[in-house]
């Protein structure tokens, strides 16, 4: 393994975006009531506040989610979405000055968020839907392809794998390799083996235990893993008060060559991974 791959290199070049490596993506929730008046007005509101603490807190980059990516989350028509998540795009852009990624896999959302100003599209069905690696192929920011076994609504009920990495790391591997066909610049792909998207509490450790051949594969590797059932199932704790364990998670990816963690507590998981970056720096190369 290279000395860098081993390191970790301390910048991420992403097309026109740059990064500290590890970097933190703060998840920023938008529900419909960010905007009391739908958007028409610029007044902070609460999404805005808390887009702007994880911005002072370190965030590398901000994830605006319309929700419909979410588990088990109601469908979202693609209008309803641009509705919700372009305002904020907007406002963020105009206040805050860190990258903001879009959560959608609907091709007509990724046009309207970046044309709001998002610098890369974040979509769990890694550009699968009708459109969706056109739209991608024609704005030319970064993506992020996430692995999925099933769909969102169905994919708990009962997930099965013969070899959950070698089954992940194929599929990243050939999703990248025709999303690169197809346009895309190799620079700009980032890949995620989907924490919990069609994953027992099993598939999901033996991801993170061996993680680095996900890293492997060659394009920075992003992970969620922040407050998801896994940790509840091995702690027993309620979603609440997993901060311990999804630090601890964030860590042991980082140590394991994730560049990028997606997190909903910022401020504390930046603290853990300058530390584990300190440590990691400090290691001997062979
Ligand atoms: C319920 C279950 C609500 C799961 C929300 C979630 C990821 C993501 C999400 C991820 C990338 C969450 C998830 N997870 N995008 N979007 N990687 N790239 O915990 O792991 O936020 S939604």
């Amino acid at each position: 393994m290279s000395d860098s791959a081993r390191h970790g290199k301390s910048k991420l070049r992403l097309g026109h975006i740059e990064l500290d490596s590890p970097a933190v993506m703060g998840i920023l929730n938008t529900t419909p009531d960010s905007f009391s008046d739908g958007g028409r007005f610029t007044a902070p509101t609460a999404a805005l506040l808390h887009a702007e603490q994880m911005a002072a807190a370190g965030a590398g980059i901000i994830d605006v989610g319309g929700e419909s990516t979410r588990p088990g989350a109601a469908e979202v028509s693609e209008q309803e979405e641009i509705d919700r998540v372009v305002p904020v795009i907007e406002a963020l852009r105009a206040t805050v000055d860190v990258p903001v990624s879009i959560d959608t896999s609907k091709p007509g959302v990724m046009r309207a968020a970046v044309a709001a100003g998002a610098s890369m599209i974040n979509d769990v069905r890694a550009l699968t839907l009708d459109g969706a690696l056109q739209a991608a192929v024609e704005l030319q920011q970064a993506v992020c392809l996430m692995h999925m076994q099933g769909q969102p609504g169905t994919m708990q009920h009962n997930p099965h794998y013969d070899n959950v990495v070698g089954e992940v790391t194929q599929f990243l591997r050939d999703r990248v390799a025709q999303c690169v066909q197809a346009g895309i610049g190799a620079d700009l792909v980032v890949i995620d083996p989907g924490f919990g998207f069609g994953k027992s509490t099993e598939d999901n450790i033996e991801l993170l235990a061996n993680l680095r051949q996900l890293a492997d594969i060659g394009p920075p590797l992003l992970i969620g893993v922040s407050r998801k059932s896994t940790l509840g199932a091995i702690t027993g704790r309620e979603v609440d008060r997993r901060l311990s364990a999804s630090i601890t998670a964030a860590v042991l990816a980082v140590q394991r060559g994730a560049q990028i963690v997606r997190v909903h507590d910022v401020a504390e998981t930046v603290d853990a991974l300058r530390i584990a970056k300190a440590v990691m720096q400090s290691e001997y190369s062979e």
